[in-house]
């Protein structure tokens, strides 16, 4: 793997996220398309997708089942889609393959091949290098990008949703599956946007609301120019600090984007909030990453 230096540490803290090339070999990236491919071909459509509603109550009832399917999906694999992708009938209107927006949120803990990836030894090499102690997987998603419809990501901080106290203890690991160009969608970065805190948080709404989440406080105005893309060749990993102001836009070319990314936190003297969305379950407590 790529040798982490002591100057490449430095320059994450100092900017907020780090580019590593040729992180994962070619071998690894086409393994985890091969897995997700069939793991797509074996998927059930969730109920809520097939779900023809014509009265509010039954809209109401598949925005519940929406809600519920989300909010759930912590300790499960499960798959969320493109907008129009489905007729009234719940029938795919294009291939089912090309439907997927992600799939989340616990695919390092229940698929062989993604565990693997998440637990390597030059990821838990990673961890050390960066002075984890305690480091778990609290989630990961693979994220499709799909070509001329993949939606672009709005300016956020992974901490908005992932949320801790102290802050600092979250790290996403973004794994490019493919070469991410400024066609296809890559990330954007806002430099050393990390050192300023949170300006709006993501937590649960009251059980029984819909929607399930709600937006305390808001995300500040960013000017396009503060941003910088960052491409990346397949195999390589982004390294992303809780709080950096980072984005995608929409992928209008002819080629997808896939990733695979996971999200760490540093459990060692950090609360994980009983408000995040994401909660770890009794059948899935955080796992650690150092095995
Ligand atoms: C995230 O995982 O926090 C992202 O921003 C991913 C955005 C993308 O892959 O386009």
């Amino acid at each position: 793997m790529a040798f982490v230096t002591e100057q490449q540490i430095r320059k994450f803290h100092e900017d907020g996220f780090l580019v590593l090339e040729e992180f994962f070999t070619t071998e690894e990236c086409d393994a985890m398309r091969k897995q997700i491919h069939k793991i797509i071909a074996d998927m059930e459509v969730p109920s809520h997708c097939r779900t023809e509603f014509s009265t509010k109550e039954e809209e109401q009832l598949q925005a519940q089942g929406s809600t519920d399917y989300f909010l759930t999906s912590g300790d499960k694999i499960r798959f969320f889609f493109e907008k129009g992708v489905f007729d009234k009938k719940g029938e795919f209107l294009v291939p089912k393959e090309k439907s997927v927006n992600k799939v989340g949120h616990a695919l390092h803990a229940y698929d062989p091949i993604f565990k693997q990836m998440t637990h390597s030894s030059k990821v838990q090499e990673l961890g050390r290098k960066l002075s984890l102690e305690k480091p778990v997987v609290v989630q990961s998603m693979y994220i499709f990008k799909q070509p001329g419809i993949g939606g672009e990501v709005t300016p956020h901080q992974d901490a908005t949703f992932l949320y801790t106290e102290p802050l600092g203890r979250v790290l996403g690991l973004w794994i490019a599956l493919e070469d991410a160009t400024q066609e296809n969608g890559c990330l954007w970065f806002i430099p050393g946007s990390h050192t300023g805190g949170v300006t709006r948080r993501m937590v649960r709404a009251p059980p029984g609301s819909t929607p399930c989440v709600q937006f305390l406080g808001s995300e500040q105005p960013y000017e396009d120019s503060q941003f910088i893309p960052v491409p990346i060749g397949k195999g390589g990993l982004i390294l992303i600090h809780g709080e950096v102001v980072h984005r995608s836009e929409l992928n209008s070319s002819n080629s997808s984007r896939h990733v695979y990314t996971f999200h760490l936190m540093e459990a060692k003297d950090t609360i994980w909030s009983r408000e995040n969305w994401l909660q770890p379950t009794p059948e899935l407590p955080f796992p650690s990453l150092y095995l």
